[in-house]
C-alpha cells in the first residue's frame, strides 16, 4: 500500500491554553512542535496562529513568523488554515495565503459547529479559491458533511477547481457528519476518481478513524486541534499522537511517508526544487 501521510494539526482555533499545557501558542513553540512531529512521522503541519495570550489571529506577520519557525526546524509540508476561527471575516481568513504556503485548507460548505455556524457560502469559497489561484497555493478540501462533496463538484463545474484533489474528511464535529466507519466509507466511495484523502476524527474518534484509514489506504490527520487526549483523562502531546499512528501503520505494513514522499503523492513541487 501507498506510504501513509500523517498530517498534524497541533493548535487549531478552539482549544485554549487553560485546557492543555501542550498547545503550541507562539511561533517558537510551533517551530519546536514541527521538529518533534516530523521526528515522530508527520509529513504535513496544518497551521493556525495564536497571539501570546492564546487568542486567535490570522495576522499575516504572525503567520510569517510561524512559517519561518516551522521551516527553520523541519521540511514539513506547510498547510495554512483558511477556516481560521468562528467570527473571522473571509478576507482575514484568506490573508496569510499571500505568504505562498504549499497548501491551505478550503472548507467546502457551511456547517453547524457546536452552537456556532462555520460559514462557507459559495461566494466565500470562491473568494478563498481565487486567492489560492493568485498565490499558487494547493487546496486541501475539507469535508465536514456529505453535501460538501457536492459543493466541491459544483466549484469544479464552475471551473474553479480541477479534480483530482487531496480531500480531508473531518468527522465528528458537533453539527457535522458523525465519525463512523460507515460514514467514512460512504464519503470515500463518493470521491471523484484519483482523489487522495485523509480523515480527521474529532475527540475520542480520532484513533478509530485513523485505524480505518490505515486499513482502507487513506491518510490520517491527528493533533490537538481535533483531540486533546491521548487516552481517557490523559492529555496528549502532538508528537505522541503522531507517533502512535506511525507505530500502528508500520505494524500494519504501511510505511510512513516522509514529507518529500508526501509531496510526490500529492503532486507538489519538491522542497529542493522550490527553494
Ligand atoms: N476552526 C474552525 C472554525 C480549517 O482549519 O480550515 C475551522 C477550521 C477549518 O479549523
Ligand atoms: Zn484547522
Amino acid at each position: 500500500m501507498e506510504p501513509l501521510i500523517i498530517t498534524c494539526a497541533p493548535v487549531g482555533a478552539e482549544v485554549m491554553p487553560d485546557q492543555t499545557p501542550y498547545l503550541p501558542v507562539t511561533p517558537e513553540r510551533l517551530g519546536e512542535t514541527a521538529r518533534a512531529i516530523r521526528e515522530a512521522g508527520a509529513s504535513i503541519i496544518h497551521v493556525h496562529c495564536r497571539n501570546d495570550d492564546g487568542s486567535n489571529t490570522h495576522d499575516v506577520a504572525r503567520f510569517r513568523q510561524a512559517y519561518e519557525a516551522i521551516r527553520a526546524q523541519s521540511d514539513l509540508i506547510v498547510q495554512f488554515s483558511t477556516g481560521g476561527a468562528i467570527g473571522m471575516t473571509p478576507d482575514e481568513r484568506a490573508a496569510p495565503l499571500q505568504l505562498h504556503p504549499e497548501m491551505a485548507t478550503l472548507t467546502c460548505g457551511t456547517v453547524n459547529f457546536g452552537d456556532d455556524v462555520f460559514e462557507n457560502s459559495f461566494p466565500i469559497m470562491r473568494g478563498i479559491l481565487a486567492k489560492m489561484h493568485e498565490f499558487g497555493v494547493r487546496p486541501e478540501l475539507e469535508i465536514f458533511d456529505k453535501g460538501h462533496l457536492a459543493n466541491a463538484r459544483r466549484l469544479a463545474k464552475e471551473g474553479l477547481l480541477t479534480f483530482p484533489q487531496h480531500v480531508d474528511l473531518v468527522l465528528g464535529v458537533p453539527g457535522g457528519l458523525e465519525a463512523t466507519v460507515q460514514n467514512l466509507t460512504d464519503l470515500v466511495d463518493d470521491l471523484p476518481p484519483e482523489c487522495t484523502w485523509s480523515v480527521a476524527g474529532i475527540g475520542r474518534q480520532q484513533l478509530p478513524m485513523a485505524l480505518a484509514a490505515i486499513a482502507m489506504g487513506g491518510h490520517v490527520r491527528v493533533g490537538i486541534e481535533d483531540n486533546i487526549y491521548y487516552s481517557k483523562g490523559r492529555l496528549a502531546r502532538n508528537e505522541e499522537l503522531v507517533a502512535r499512528v506511525a507505530r500502528i501503520a508500520e505494524e500494519a505494513g504501511r510505511p510512513v511517508a516522509t514529507p518529500e514522499q508526501a509531496r510526490e503523492i500529492l503532486g507538489l513541487t519538491s522542497l529542493a526544487a522550490a527553494t
